[in-house]
Order: structure tokens, then sequence, then C-alpha cells
């Protein structure tokens, strides 16, 4: 069927750039950073992005794999179309670097149906329940420096004074260094700022359930992903035996992945990443489900400002869990770390004003790739 808002184009952005300082998480050091952007333009000359967590050099190739499932569909048809990807690759899918791809690819969809009917995304999902959201800074990573807790104080200190009111700490560099240094980082800050920790699964359930009974006296809103995400059953032992609350999901996928998950009740928090478990149409889908089970979610964001601005969107129309007078809504990971090209990239910057950012109100995601940027980082 032919129309205005038949697919005309697909195209993947590869996007790469070197790190002045090289950092670490608990699986890996980074010496560059990169962003895969998926571009869908149609018949009428909308032009849709999108983006995907993971290596852009694994999911570029998987996007141009799909791209001709795509052409001449018709973009309003979102729902149909992830169908047709996930289905077409489910048998050597079903996670991982293929539903980033199609992550990709749904988002650049809810982008151009927004355009094409002039309306943001969360007016499409039928919000805003909110217009700004509060956000945490994410950072705090390590440095190939020895005075760990003197510069992650000094980080601390420009984020506080930038208006954040909770940070994320990462861990994972062996239990006893951890100890020390979640209970340096909390004195360092004070008791007023709201602490989280990520060890990015560097832990089995014992080391977990011991670092989160050593540091209870800290005051650490959530522990994130203390274990490996295969591991369903060491998520509920460290649920059980440790007193902080456990966040989980940024290594989940599509319905099926976060099912497990919610039914069994295995993490107090879910964080869906829009750029890695399907899209925007999934996590909403995801949402709901926990939803159904009274679970909290905080999606993970780790992208540029096109995965910002999708997360967004969805925080606009996340409800609370539970709602009422007082309710806790939920919070935006907004990455303080380097990344070159995402603070180029967007001609008008999605940027915190104490502490909260604003879901963008124009149609579609609401933001402006800028072409040079896309020339300037092309791998
Ligand atoms: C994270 C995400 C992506 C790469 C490294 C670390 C982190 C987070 O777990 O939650 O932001
Ligand atoms: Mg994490």
């Amino acid at each position: 069927m032919a129309g205005a808002t038949t697919i005309r184009g697909v195209v993947p952005h590869v996007l790469m750039a070197d790190l002045a300082e090289p950092f670490a998480y608990s699986q890996a050091w980074y010496r560059r950073r990169g962003a895969m952007l998926v571009e869908v333009t149609t018949e009428d000359g909308i032009t849709g992005w999108g983006e995907a967590f993971g290596p852009p050099e694994l999911t570029a190739p998987v996007v141009a794999w799909l791209a001709p499932l795509l052409l001449g569909q018709d973009a309003m048809a979102r729902e149909a179309i992830w169908q047709t990807l996930y289905n077409r690759l489910r048998d050597h899918g079903q996670r991982g670097i293929v539903v980033e791809a199609i992550s990709a690819i749904d988002i650049a969809l809810w982008d151009i149906a927004g355009k094409a009917l002039g309306l943001p995304v969360h007016r499409l999902l039928g919000g805003p329940l909110r217009t700004e959201v509060e956000a945490y800074a994410t950072g705090f990573y390590r440095r190939e420096r020895d005075d760990h807790l003197a510069y992650l104080a000094e980080e601390a200190g420009q984020r506080l004074a930038e208006g954040f009111r909770t940070l994320k700490l990462k861990t994972g560099w062996g239990l006893a260094e951890d100890i020390a240094l979640t209970r340096g980082f909390r004195a360092a800050i004070g008791p007023e700022v709201g602490l989280l920790v990520d060890c990015n699964h560097a832990y089995d359930a014992p080391a977990a359930i011991a670092y989160g009974n050593a540091v209870a006296a800290c005051d650490i809103g959530w522990f994130e992903e203390p274990v490996p995400p295969e591991d369903i059953d060491g998520y509920l032992e460290v649920k059980a035996r440790q007193p902080i609350p456990v966040a989980g999901g940024e290594a989940c996928f599509a319905r099926w992945g976060f099912r497990d998950m919610i039914a069994r009740r295995a993490a107090d928090i879910l964080q869906p990443d829009v750029a890695a478990c399907g899209g925007i149409s999934e996590l909403k889908k995801i949402a709901d489900m926990a939803s159904a089970f009274g679970m909290r979610v905080n999606p993970h964001v780790w992208g540029t400002g096109v995965a910002l601005a999708a997360s967004l969107h969805l925080l606009a129309v996340i409800p609370d869990n539970p709602p009422g007078l007082f309710p806790r809504a939920p919070l935006l990971e907004l990455d303080r770390s380097p990344h070159p090209v995402r603070d180029a990239l967007l001609e008008a910057p999605i940027i915190p004003r104490g502490g909260r950012v604003a879901v963008p109100q124009g149609p579609g995601l609401g933001i402006a790739v800028d072409r040079a940027a896309l020339a300037r980082f092309r791998a």
C-alpha cells in the first residue's frame, strides 16, 4: 500500500569518538564511545531517528539486513512492523544485538508518527502524566588513577553543584574495596544526598549479600545488577537476604525477557532500556506488565539525545507506583560521563535544570539531529 508515510529509506549511522580519558565499569574499559543511529525516511519526506544501545559496529549490520523488510511498508504500522522484524529473526535473535537493532527502528517509527501527526510521542502514548522528571546522575566510573575516592568526590561535588540530588556510584572492583569505597563515598557526599550503587553483575549471590549487609548503614536507594542477568534465582536470594532494594533489567530484552523477572518478582525496580529492550512499543508493554505486578520502573538510559528523548516520552506516561497525592515518580537516568558524540549530536541539547529535565514538546521525539555532527563522527 503506497501512501505518504510509506518507508523509502532505512540508513544505519555508526558514529565514534575517542575519549580524552579512558574509564571503566566492572566489565570493561572504554577508550572510545560511539552510537548507532537509524534514519528512516518516508515518501512524503519525513525523517525519523532511532538509536540502539550496544556496540554500533554490531547493531548497524542487523539494521541493514532488516531494511528490505521495511521498504514500502507504512511507517505508521509500528506494531505490525515490530512483529514482522522480531518474528523474522526469532529463531536467531530474541535478545541482545538483534533486539537492540529492532529498538532503534521502532524509535524512528514513533518519531515519524509524531511528525506525521504534528504531536509529541508522549501524546501518542496517551500522556503526559508529567511534563518534567527528576534525574539522577550516572558517572562515577573508574579511571586509570589511584586516588579513586578523591576524583569521585570531586565529580560528586560537580553534580551536586549542577542541582542533582541523587548519584549512582559504580562498584565491582572487589568486595573489600567496594565496601570501603561505598562507605567513603557516602561520607564524602554527606547524609542528605540520594545514593544508588551499580556493580554491573560483578558478584555472585553470596558476595552480593555480603556487600549489601556490609553497607546497610549507607542508606542506598537501590543495588543495581547485583548478579548476572541470567541468574534469576540469584536475584531472588539477594532480594531476600540483604536490605537494599534490588534493581535490574538493562540486560533484559523484550516482553519475554522481562516476563520471568516480573512474574517471579526477581527485582524491586525494573530498568528496561528503550534502545535495547525493543523500543518505545516494547518498553510500554514491559512497564504495563510491571504496573500489574506493583513494580517500579526506572528506565536505563545510556546513549545520545535520541535515546534520551525516547526515554523522556516514556517517562511522561509511566504510571506512579502506587498512585496517590504524593507518589514516588520514576527517575531519569542522566549519564554525565564523557561522550563527545552525545554532546554534539542534537541542534538543541537536552539539558538538566536544577536536576530536572523537561519532556520534549515538539512533534515526534521533539529533537533535531545536527548533520554536521553526523559527518564529523562517522566511523
Ligand atoms: C552502564 C551502562 C552501559 C555501559 C556501562 C555501564 C550502567 C548504567 O550499568 O546503568 O548506566
Ligand atoms: Mg547499570
